[in-house]
C-alpha cells in the first residue's frame, strides 16, 4: 500500500487538515479586497481545472519572476487554474504582475503568510533569508523547466499532489489514487463486509476513515481492533458508536468526518440486520426493527453524508449502498429484509438524480451469499449450505473481501461516469437457473 507523504516540508503532500486550514484563509487582491481561498478552489472546480498555487519567495525575487514567466510561456495554462501568491503587500501585486509580462494568472498577496503557513510552505521559501548561497534549489534556472514538466505530469495524472519548492497543486478532479487523501465513512464497519471495505479503502489510499459500529461490547472491541489495523495501513480512524436507526447517529458520522478530516469523499451505507423468520411467524416488532435499521437508518445517514458532500469544497463524493442480491429475488425467511434491500437500491437510483448535478454519485452493490455473522446460523444447515454452494458457478460462497473490490472501484474515479447503477457481486449465483 502507498500512503501520502505528510507535509512537514515543501515537498510533501498536503494533509486533509492542511487543505481545510488553507481553505479557511484569505488572500488579498491588488485592491486589498479579501478573497477566500475556498472560493479559489470553487472557481477552479467550476471550470473543471486543477488549482495550482505558486508561492513566490518575494514579489521582487528575480528567480521567482523567471519561474512565473516560464509558466506563462508553457502549455500548462490551458490545463490548470494558476494562482500566484506572494508574501508582499497588495500594493505590490500589480507591479509584480507587470514585471512578469501580465500573464493571465490570478495574483494575490498574503502579507500575514496565512496561506503559506496553512500549507506548510516555509522551508525554502521563507526561512532561508536572502543569502545567495542558501537560495533553494527551485531558484536555480535550470530547474524551472523540470518543475514545469512535473506540473504537467501531475496534471495529466489527475492526482492531487504537492511537489517541489514553489508550487502546490491542490484540486481538480478528485482521484482515488495513491496520491489522493480521500476520507471515507462506513456504517456497520466493525465486522464483515463493512470491515473489509474499510481496510480495502485504506489499502487504496484513504487516509481518513470514520468507522461506525453499534457500540455493544463485541462491536466496540471489533471497532478498536479495526482502528489499529487501519493505523497500520496509514489511515486515521475515528470511531462513532450508535444504533443507525437513530437519525442523530447518521448525523454524528457526517459531523465526525467534517470535524476530524474537513470533508467526506466516500460514504458506504452498510449497516444491516437479518433475523431469519418465516412470513407467517413474523412479529410486528421484528418487521419494524429491520425496516428501521436497514432502510430508515440508511436513509438518514446517507442524507447527512450527502448534505456534507454538497456543501464542502471541492464539492462532491461517492455514495455506495450495500444492498443485496435479495433486492432482485426472494428469501423464504427474509420477507422483512428483502424489501429493505430493494428499497436501498431504489433509494440510490432516486438520490442519483438529485445529487448528480452536485457531483455526488450514488450506486449500490448487491452482494450474493457472503459468509458473515448475519447468515452464520442460517448456513449451519449443511444441506442448505451445500445447495447454495452448488448454485454458484464459482463453486464457493462469498467472503467479505469479495465485496470490497467493487466498493473501492465505485468509490474511485475509475467509476466516474457511473451513478444510479447497481452492481451484482454474487459469484454467478443469480444467473444459474438451469
Ligand atoms: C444476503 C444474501 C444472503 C443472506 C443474507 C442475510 O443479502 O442474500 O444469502 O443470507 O442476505
Amino acid at each position: 500500500m502507498s500512503t501520502a507523504t505528510h507535509a512537514d516540508s515543501d515537498d510533501a503532500l498536503p494533509t486533509a487538515a492542511q487543505l481545510s486550514a488553507a481553505k479557511a484563509t484569505h488572500v488579498l487582491d491588488s485592491h486589498a479586497t479579501r478573497i477566500s481561498v475556498a472560493s479559489l478552489f470553487d472557481d477552479a472546480q467550476a471550470q473543471q481545472l486543477p488549482l495550482v498555487l505558486v508561492f513566490t519567495r518575494h514579489f521582487h525575487c528575480g528567480m521567482c519572476k523567471e519561474f512565473v514567466r516560464a509558466l506563462a510561456e508553457s502549455s500548462i495554462l490551458t490545463r490548470v487554474e494558476l494562482v500566484i501568491v506572494g508574501p508582499g503587500e497588495p500594493a505590490g501585486v500589480e507591479t509584480y504582475k507587470a514585471s512578469v509580462g501580465n500573464p493571465p494568472f490570478k495574483f494575490f498577496a498574503d502579507p500575514q503568510l496565512n496561506l503559506y503557513h496553512a500549507l506548510g510552505v516555509t522551508r525554502r521559501n521563507l526561512e532561508l533569508g536572502d543569502a545567495k548561497e542558501k537560495v533553494g534549489a527551485h531558484h536555480k534556472v535550470g530547474l524551472t523547466h523540470n518543475v514545469i514538466s512535473s506540473v504537467i505530469d501531475l496534471v495529466k495524472s489527475g492526482t492531487q499532489a504537492l511537489k517541489g519548492g514553489d508550487f502546490k497543486q491542490l484540486g481538480g478532479e478528485f482521484v482515488f489514487s495513491e496520491k489522493g487523501e480521500p476520507v471515507v465513512a462506513i456504517t456497520g464497519a466493525s465486522r464483515g463486509i463493512g470491515r473489509a471495505c474499510a481496510l480495502a479503502c485504506a489499502a487504496h489510499g484513504a487516509t481518513g476513515v470514520v468507522v461506525h459500529y453499534l457500540g455493544d461490547t463485541q462491536t466496540t472491541a471489533e471497532a478498536e481492533s479495526l482502528q489499529q489495523e487501519l493505523a497500520d495501513l496509514g489511515a486515521k480512524a475515528v470511531l462513532v458508536a450508535g444504533d443507525i436507526s437513530d437519525a442523530t447517529v447518521g448525523q454524528a458520522i457526517a459531523d465526525a468526518a467534517e470535524r476530524e478530516f474537513g470533508r467526506l469523499d466516500v460514504f458506504v451505507s452498510n449497516a444491516g440486520i437479518c433475523p431469519f423468520m418465516g412470513f407467517l411467524e413474523m412479529e410486528a416488532s421484528t418487521w419494524r426493527k429491520v425496516q428501521d435499521v436497514n432502510l430508515n437508518g440508511a436513509f438518514f445517514a446517507t442524507q447527512a453524508a450527502a448534505r456534507l458532500m454538497s456543501k464542502q469544497s471541492p464539492r462532491g463524493g461517492s455514495i455506495i449502498a450495500i444492498a443485496s442480491i435479495l433486492a432482485l429475488v426472494g428469501g423464504e425467511f427474509q420477507s422483512h429484509y428483502t424489501p429493505t434491500k430493494a428499497g436501498l437500491k431504489s433509494m440510490m437510483e432516486s438520490a442519483a438524480i438529485g445529487l448528480g448535478p452536485l457531483g455526488i454519485r450514488c450506486n449500490s452493490v448487491l452482494p450474493g451469499t457472503i459468509e458473515t455473522a448475519i447468515n452464520a446460523d442460517d448456513l449451519k444447515d449443511d444441506a442448505k449450505r451445500q445447495r447454495m454452494v452448488d448454485r454458484h458457478p464459482l463453486r464457493r460462497l462469498g467472503r467479505p473481501d469479495d465485496i470490497a473490490g467493487p466498493v473501492v472501484f465505485l468509490a474511485s474515479d475509475l467509476a466516474k461516469f457511473m451513478t444510479g447503477s447497481s452492481v451484482l457481486v454474487d459469484g454467478g449465483c443469480f444467473v444459474n437457473l438451469q
